[in-house]
């Protein structure tokens, strides 16, 4: 646990470093909240700190304060990787294994000589870093980030700009405040937050309603192609790359189409398969209520993990296929589902 390690890390952020700060691969609200969130603390101690993504992430997180200091791995290959090869100490925010980040930048991070931190709430952690803190009760890791802050006695420098950021993470990891991971220390967070000037009513806003009127015809269309099977509590939705080219699909657009799925009464598993021509695969994302776990089914037969209750995964078939192996997998889960 890190926290026997705090004198020592404390040490180490005393005088200015390098310091590079990674999300995972197509980051989320958490992604890219906690490694900002991190990013503007750092910044209070004059470390020359940058935050570095795989790869680029939806326009809805792009209102995030310092987003336009944040490279891209993929589009910024040589900048990126010499700041990560001249880094004194890298930090893996909210992914557990270098992989997650992309083959090409786990290259790049497993050769570099950076003293490494991981702060992530996903199951089964790597064991790369120098410094682990990872916690998969955690709510988010932008609530691990604020733990961390607060072990290092540093709770009073949260402004307004990293509360903002924080704040992001926290409400999109638990679904707006009501996953199971929420805690009453989840909202006394999140209470102080509000308290340093995050704008609760306006984060909500820049993240949530910002459809477009093709993501809504889209997500009119993935509503047309959910599935049932009552008797195993299962509803899945398919999206083709030939309807999300039809309603002008942009990064993002499908976030959060799952939870549809699941919000059907009766309903305890749900699934989304998504067509990635580009790819060449079909992207799974798995939900679940209570004890079902979706990181374990993606582990075991579609090549993903994540949480108990929310996981993602791949398949190299094509849609039909991967949805026929599907249906014919659930069956054996029947006791744990029909519970
Ligand atoms: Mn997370």
């Amino acid at each position: 646990m890190i926290k026997a390690q705090i004198p020592e890390i404390k040490a180490l952020l005393s005088s200015p470093k390098n310091i590079v700060i990674v999300p995972h691969k197509n980051p989320d609200g958490d992604a890219m909240g906690s490694t900002l969130g991190l990013y503007h603390y750092l910044k209070m101690y004059n470390h020359n700190a940058t935050v570095i993504a795989p790869n680029d992430y939806p326009d809805f997180l792009k209102w995030l304060p310092g987003d336009d200091t944040v490279l891209k791995f993929e589009s910024q290959q040589e900048d990126s990787k010499t700041l990560i090869n001249n880094a004194d100490l890298l930090f893996t925010l909210d992914f557990n294994a270098f992989h997650r980040a992309g083959d090409d930048m786990a290259e790049v991070m497993e050769a570099s000589n950076a003293t490494k931190f991981m702060i992530d709430h996903h199951q089964q952690p790597d064991d790369y870093a120098k410094y682990t803190y990872s916690d998969v009760s955690m709510s988010s890791t932008c609530e691990m980030v604020y733990n961390f802050i607060e072990m290092l006695g540093d709770t009073d420098k949260i402004d307004a700009t990293i509360a903002t950021c924080l704040y992001v993470g926290i409400m999109t990891d638990t679904g707006s405040f009501r996953f199971p991971a929420t805690t009453s220390k989840t909202h006394f967070v999140i209470g102080n937050l509000i308290e340093k000037g995050a704008n609760n009513s306006e984060i909500h806003n820049n993240i949530f309603d910002t459809n477009s009127y093709s993501r809504l015809q889209l997500l009119g269309r993935a509503m047309q192609n959910l599935k049932v099977i009552p008797e195993l509590r299962t509803a899945y939705i398919s999206l083709s790359q030939a309807e999300l080219d039809e309603f002008n699909f942009k990064k993002g657009d499908t976030e959060g189409f799952v939870n549809y799925a699941l919000s059907l009464k009766g309903i305890i598993f749900a699934a989304i398969f998504i067509e990635s021509q580009q790819d060449q695969i079909i992207k799974i994302s798995l939900r679940s209520k209570g004890t079902f776990s979706v990181n374990e089914f993606s582990r075991a037969h579609f090549h993903g993990g994540g949480h108990t209750n929310a996981a993602g995964g791949r398949s190299e078939a094509d849609m039909q296929t991967t949805i026929d192996k599907f249906i014919s997998i659930l069956p054996t889960y029947k006791q744990e589902l029909s519970q």
